[in-house]
């Protein structure tokens, strides 16, 4: 199937503030996850690997960051003229303000569809964690001949509340599409579940075009809110089902339908686990459908002794002898001196840990030191007084002000 008439948008402005304090100097796409990963690589892979390569990231707030990982991670080839990861800032081309929602920020970016004149356009959250081969969503949209077409999952319907809710026929086609409701419609087949939309969306450019103006006309500022709902009383929307989603290359032990909103502290802890393990729910390798992050060129982790159970080790870490390090994950330049223990813990880049030093349920953020002999995850009260604890139960440590220290 052809895709190069095909450019994306993906929306990756949300500011994530259930994700304090990881989210305090970085927007939610640009938190690092696993072992050298920022959640926005799931979603830009997901594109490259679909051959959809013309695409643009929306960012907003605290983009700094985000646009320093693009800028290392995602310049493609400048000799394919058509193929690049372009980051575009709020500018206001449309009024005196920063994007007011999904709708608005593509609107106020309404002329780089005009000047592509693709035949489709995919309009893509930043914010969660999967693998989707999205050329088989453009085949289904393709084949009922839609006018938009959502990506849907069933989520338990305590959690729909934060989804927009979709009622459809068994065939797709929308018949209800409810943003948030306070009190979800289940799926008919299964009272626990409701089918919620992943927001991610694929327009027909004309369709899109003109509900963007009439946004613009109306004030409407947001797909999920304002413009799905409306453009369902005029036009063939259809719900792809993720599940039938078939991406090369996933193991047998995989879950097969996996799509995380790592959208609080509790829940991207947990989501850590799902990378871990002999066989993972969430297998990071896959050669057939990688995914793609900063080419760093540093050496592989250097380890001098010790125990170590599954975990992730990032480039150019060093453990020294003696650690006891189990469900760990630990990011790049890290340096764990003699004795440490670490038990279920992210420790992002450029953090050293102190001699003896013991955490347990710790996410460490970048550029931290945690002094030797240190015991963080053991009380949680004390815990309170130095660091932010969610309310699982996990202690962070915000982003630190150490240099790139010295290694010595
Ligand atoms: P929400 O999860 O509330 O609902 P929203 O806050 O609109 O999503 O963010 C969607 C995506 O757009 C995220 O990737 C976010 O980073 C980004 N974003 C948010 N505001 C932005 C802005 N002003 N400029 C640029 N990017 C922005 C949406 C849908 C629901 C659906 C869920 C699935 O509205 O119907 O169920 O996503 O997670």
């Amino acid at each position: 199937m052809q895709t190069d008439r095909i450019i994306a948008f993906v929306m990756a402005g949300g500011q994530g503030s259930r994700l304090q304090p990881l989210t305090s100097e970085r927007s939610k796409p640009s938190v690092p996850f696993g072992s050298r990963y920022r959640i926005v690589d799931f979603v830009l892979s997901n594109l490259v690997n679909s051959q959809i390569q013309t695409i643009y990231l929306l960012v907003q707030y605290k983009s700094q960051s985000l646009i320093e990982h693009i800028r290392k991670a995602w310049t493609i080839s400048p000799l394919l003229q058509q193929q690049f990861v372009t980051v575009v800032p709020p500018q206001m081309l449309t009024g005196e303000h920063w994007f007011q929602g999904t709708a608005d920020a593509v609107n106020q970016n309404i002329n780089l569809i005009e000047e592509h004149r693709p035949d489709l356009v995919a309009v893509f959250g930043a914010d969660h964690i999967y693998r989707m081969d999205i050329r088989q969503m453009v085949e289904f949209h393709k084949l009922h001949e839609a006018d938009v077409t959502i990506a849907a999952l069933p989520v338990p319907l305590a959690d729909a509340t934060s989804f927009g809710v979709i009622a459809a026929e068994p065939n797709g086609r929308i018949l209800a599409f409810e943003e948030k409701p306070a009190h979800p419609t289940p799926m008919p087949e299964d009272p626990a579940r409701a089918f919620a939309s992943m927001g991610n969306y694929i327009f027909d450019t004309d369709v899109l075009l003109e509900a963007l103006h009439e946004a613009q006309r109306s004030g409407e500022t947001d797909f999920g809110a304002h413009v799905l709902p409306r453009l369902l009383r005029t036009h063939r929307l259809f719900a792809y089902d993720f599940a039938t989603n078939e991406v090369p290359g996933i193991r047998p032990y995989e879950q097969r339908v996996y799509w995380q909103d790592v959208g609080t502290i509790d829940a991207y802890f947990d989501s850590h686990k799902d990378v871990l393990g002999g066989e993972p729910r969430f297998d990071l390798f896959n050669p057939q459908w990688p995914i793609y992050s900063s080419g760093y060129q540093g050496p592989v982790a250097r380890i001098l002794g010790g125990e170590l159970r599954n975990s992730l080790l990032g480039a150019a870490t060093v453990i020294h002898d003696n650690c006891r390090i189990s469900n760990s994950i630990i990011r790049r330049e890290a340096v764990i001196e003699e004795d440490v223990v670490l038990e279920d813990c992210i420790i992002m880049d450029y953090v050293r840990i102190g001699r003896g030093a013991q955490l347990r349920r710790v996410i460490v953020d970048r550029h931290n030191l945690i002094e030797a002999g240190d015991r963080i995850g053991f009380d949680e009260e004390a815990d309170r007084q130095r660091f932010h604890v969610s309310p699982g139960g996990v202690t962070v440590l915000p982003g630190g002000r150490v240099s790139y220290f010295a290694r010595d």
